[in-house]
């Protein structure tokens, strides 16, 4: 695709996150644009972020419960990139203003050891994690109504938005396959999964992370935080909730909401 359209989408979606307006969906303009430009116009909107000064500190596996695939009608996860001025710290204060309409979602989350790169094995990839975390997405869909296609939604960074982690804890022999989760929005919302929802297991959504970036020759780096993907469905949050997650054996992670 015309490398001079990849950035005048990215510039779009890139404003529309930045500014807290919405958009319209960019296949309506463009039906030809398919997943892998999507994945270039992304690409080229975290170019803009790091332009600005943000700093590139992890990723996020997206789609990843079955039921999400199905509603969709794909077979496979999407993935986005995190900036440090994603990350909302664990208790902190989350302000809707400048925001389009947020939703959280419960997940696991990795920092990485060391570099995953290639095709690993769910085992390898567990092998380059230092600790893991419970996490709340806050996903914030710049398109109107939260209506998209799959290729709009990766084009917007997976409807990324902020992120917050627990403490972490190095794995040890736990086995994260499946760990009871529960989110509770405001005290009206009350939602329970397990990890087994995120992709089968979460070591198989770090795996297959690392497989989608190398079939784009790149990878996931040491240091990096990986959101392995929701146990939930998303959740609308609005002023003055607080929001919590436990995830069974994994310290709890929280944050408040302000107009
Ligand atoms: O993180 C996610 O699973 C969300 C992926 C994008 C779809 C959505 O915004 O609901
Ligand atoms: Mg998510």
């Amino acid at each position: 695709m015309n490398p001079d359209l990849i950035a005048q989408l990215a510039e779009q979606v890139d404003e529309a996150a930045r500014t807290g307006q919405t958009l319209t969906m960019l296949t309506a303009g463009h039906p030809a644009l398919d997943i892998d430009a999507a994945y270039s116009v992304q690409r080229a909107s975290i170019a803009r972020r790091v332009a600005r000064g943000e700093r590139l500190v992890g990723m996020k596996m997206g789609l990843t419960s079955f039921a999400k695939m199905e509603q969709m009608g794909v077979h496979d996860p999407i993935y986005g990139h995190l900036t440090d001025a994603m990350i909302l710290p664990n208790g902190g204060q989350l302000q809707l203003k400048g925001l389009v309409h947020p939703r959280v979602e419960p997940e696991i989350a990795f920092t990485l050891a060391s570099d995953l790169c290639g095709q690993p094995t769910p085992e390898q990839a567990l092998a380059a994690v230092a600790s893991v975390h419970s996490a709340i997405e806050i996903i914030d869909s710049r398109y109107t109504n939260f209506k998209f296609t799959l290729i709009d939604v990766v084009a917007d960074n997976t409807s990324a938005c902020r992120y917050v982690v627990s403490e972490g804890i190095p794995l040890g022999g736990m086995d994260l396959g499946n760990l009871k989760i529960e989110m509770d929005v405001g005290g009206r919302e009350h939602r329970k999964g397990s990890s087994q929802a995120i992709l089968d297991h979460p070591a198989k959504s770090l795996a297959r992370l690392a497989a989608m970036l190398d079939a784009r020759q790149e990878g996931l780096v040491a240091g990096q935080t990986v959101l392995a993907g929701a146990a939930t469905a998303a959740v609308h949050v609005a002023a003055g909730d607080q929001v919590s997650v436990q995830v069974e054996g994994l310290p709890d992670v929280h944050f408040s909401i302000s107009a």
